[in-house]
């Protein structure tokens, strides 16, 4: 608990509440269904730990109250408290809660309550993986109160305050491991894996379960386990080698209603079948997958399919033989198509050695360049995958045009919880007002009302699939904590939430987490200063990290490789081709249609035209899409060199308030995380000062333009 171990889910003692309150002494579930066991150990772990008494697990109904938990179709008990009408409107892994009446926790068991007998709360689902999420919803909403329809309402006892329908808005909420088998994470900033070490599967399984159940806790239900980026001893995951060990950690999984993925190498027929070639139109590759998914499936029947990451920064696709990417993707869909596995299939997909006098050339349109022509020729159980912008999870990018432009394709939204470019889990950095404005991004690509949201839901444009969702690379490793900055949990948390429901706020969902890790903390018992104050870190903390690094939405100011600290000109000198093109006149990268790559053009009107003029254009990516002479105006009122001085002189302010104000807080929190997040606030002070140095020298060396209010620059 000390150590942030447990997370959102260490559900601390309730003081106010002596003992276990009379309406959950009980715990009734029916049948042998795994993710439905788990339920009932995580609401009979949960209770126990808050309220210091174990509820019974009972397999028949009680004479004494009792909280039911199971399926409509296999339970008639819990069937008949929802009308035909109240179940059909239940997804498939959506959950109802319904109690009658449900106490305060401290009136229930000062009272007793005796007298109610049989069932008082009752949690189903179509499903059980329904049933499971609703047992984290109640569980939530018992650590505070949490849910904003379920209020607690401490003075009028008796009021019905729980009845509560759930649909996720997405069918895939899935989360991606870089995960190495030497034990190394690629862009992991938390330690190691928690898979694997010294090229074998991890023995700590006990960890693998808790992962499963944080994961679950916020709906979660699809993993991939190894790096897109697939090595060669990682090549043999799909071999007898280890698929009995891929089989077992399926199984800890599987438990909490979660499917494992598993990154292939497109060139296995070659690396792993002796074929000479990896064409996906040649037929004896074909082949060779069909028995190799033959084999897979036999190992673990319930796999969810594979990633593929396909000619992309130097690993092997179908480029190679001439043929493009839906060749390549259907060939595989084929042979996992039996056993009812997908294929997700990464559109991260472009040159990474470009020319800087080739003005034409762009990494952001490549996406769209490659994938829209290939709309609609993809098999069912294709998913194609898109990072959220169009070049690499930088602190600020325009949203992928290929969202909307694809009509007739099932996708899945990618996002980075690993905070690779904004701070490395050692800079405090909540990534979910971000993803919100993603999400809520309109595309206008059916008219107003386009949203980003309801583009990856499938709701758009495709609402009877059910290939559609999120997915996002993964924070955490072996770290204690998980994620090495506590407070980078939020992010995972977030995720979570936000792939269930995108309508929550960025706001919401803060103080969700900072209740649930902090909420009976130290000695704050919940204290609402603690609470805001700490929502508010984060809330601010994405503005921040973005205003002491790269501006106005230029990105890619950071050291090249490791992509840590400021590197004003490091990519300008690299063939990767993510250039700022800062000179002494102007920066910034002109991707107009009329004078520019012509990238603003794969929007939808009115967006296309929004970007295509420095008038419209907002100031947060004036430099994404404009090259602009220093001097330029900013619809702030402030010209381009100013704001970058500006913003960096308070960024570094503001990074030094984030510190001071989590010392203003010390003594509400326990020693042991305090330390642990002192620390980074502590460096994210001083690096930021580094950044603030770094890039208003560089600006002022090369604009020869003095700062307004005088202040030192070096
Ligand atoms: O963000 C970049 C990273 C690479 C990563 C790549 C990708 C796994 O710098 O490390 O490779 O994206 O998404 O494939």
């Amino acid at each position: 608990k000390e150590s942030g171990y447990a997370a959102w889910l260490h559900y601390s003692r309730n003081s106010k509440v002596e003992k276990l309150p009379a309406w959950c002494r009980v715990i009734v579930v029916h049948g042998t269904d795994e993710v439905l066991q788990s339920a009932a150990s995580e609401l009979q772990h949960g209770l126990t730990s808050m309220f210091g008494q174990q509820p019974k697990i009972s397999a028949v109904p009680v004479n004494t109250p009792f909280i039911a938990l199971g399926t409509f179709p296999e339970h008639p008990l819990v069937a008949e408290r929802f009308s035909a009408k109240e179940q059909a409107e239940v997804s498939a892994e959506g959950y109802r809660i319904r109690g009658i009446e449900m106490p305060d926790p401290a009136y229930s068991a000062s009272h007793g309550n005796d007298d109610i007998k049989g069932q008082y709360v009752t949690i189903a689902g179509q499903t059980s993986k329904g049933v499971l999420y609703g047992v984290f919803h109640l569980l939530r909403y018992l650590q505070g109160g949490l849910d904003g329809k379920l209020k607690p309402t401490t003075e009028s006892v008796h009021v019905p305050i729980l009845d509560q329908l759930s649909n996720p808005a997405n069918s895939i909420r899935m989360i991606n491991h870089w995960d190495n088998m030497d034990g190394s994470i690629e862009r992991g900033y938390a330690g190691g894996s928690i898979f694997y070490d010294n090229n074998a599967f991890t023995t700590n399984m006990e960890r693998l379960r808790d992962y499963a159940r944080l994961l679950a806790s916020v709906g979660i239900q699809a993993l991939s386990i190894n790096n897109v980026n697939v090595h060669q001893v990682e090549t043999e995951l799909i071999t007898d080698k280890f698929l009995p060990d891929v089989a077992k950690v399926a199984a800890v999984f599987r438990a909490y209603g979660i499917q494992i993925y598993l990154s292939i190498n497109y060139a296995s027929p070659i690396q792993l079948g002796g074929l000479t070639t990896a064409d996906p139109l040649e037929p004896a590759v074909a082949e060779w997958w069909q028995t190799k998914a033959q084999e897979v499936y036999a190992a673990v029947p319930d796999l969810g399919g594979f990633v593929v990451k396909a000619d992309s920064e130097n690993r092997p696709g179908p480029f190679s033989y001439g043929r493009h990417h839906a060749d390549g993707a259907n060939m595989l869909a084929d042979a996992l198509q039996p056993y009812g596995g997908r294929v997700i299939w990464r559109c991260f997909v472009y040159n990474c050695k470009q020319d800087w006098r080739d003005r034409k050339t762009d990494r952001a349109r490549a996406a769209f360049d490659h994938f829209k022509p290939l709309d609609g020729l993809f098999r069912e159980n294709v998913i194609l995958q898109i990072k959220n912008g169009p070049m690499d999870f930088q602190v600020r990018e325009p949203v992928s045009p290929l969202f909307g432009a694809l009509e007739s394709t099932q996708i899945l939204l990618e996002f980075q919880i690993a905070q690779e470019y904004t701070g490395q889990q050692k800079h405090l950095c909540y990534l979910v007002p971000q993803w919100k404005e993603v999400l809520d991004f309109d595309t206008y690509a059916q008219g107003k009302g386009s949203t980003i949201k309801r583009i990856v839901s499938g709701a758009l444009h495709s609402p009877k699939h059910t290939n559609y969702g999120i997915v996002a690379v993964s924070n955490i490793g072996a770290d204690t904590n998980w994620t090495g900055h506590l407070l980078a949990q939020s992010n995972l948390y977030g995720y979570g939430r936000l792939a269930w429901d995108p309508d929550l706020s960025a706001d919401e969902i803060a103080d969700e987490w900072v209740r649930l890790t902090f909420g009976r903390q130290g000695n704050s018992d919940g204290g609402t200063d603690l609470i805001s104050t700490l929502k508010q870190m984060l809330l601010d903390s994405w503005n921040v990290y973005e205003s002491y690094t790269a501006p106005l939405g230029v990105g890619w100011m950071v050291s090249p490789d490791h992509h840590y600290g400021p590197d004003v000109d490091g990519y300008e000198y690299s063939m990767w081709g993510t250039y700022h093109f800062a000179d002494c006149w102007g920066i910034g990268v002109d991707r107009t249609t009329a004078t520019g790559t012509g990238y603003a053009g794969q929007y939808f009107s009115p967006n296309t035209d929004i970007y295509e003029s420095t008038d419209t254009c907002p100031d947060e990516l004036l430099l994404f899409f404009h090259h602009v002479p220093y001097t330029h105006l900013l619809h702030s009122g402030q010209t381009v060199i100013q704001h970058i001085y500006d913003t960096h002189f308070e960024g570094a302010e503001r990074a030094a308030h984030l510190r001071d104000t989590w010392v203003s807080l010390r003594g509400q929190l326990n020693a042991a995380m305090y330390e642990q997040v002192l620390e980074r606030l502590e460096h994210q002070a001083e690096h930021a000062k580094e950044w603030r140095d770094r890039i208003n020298t560089y600006f002022y060396r090369k604009s020869g333009i003095a700062d307004q209010k005088d202040r030192p620059i070096y």
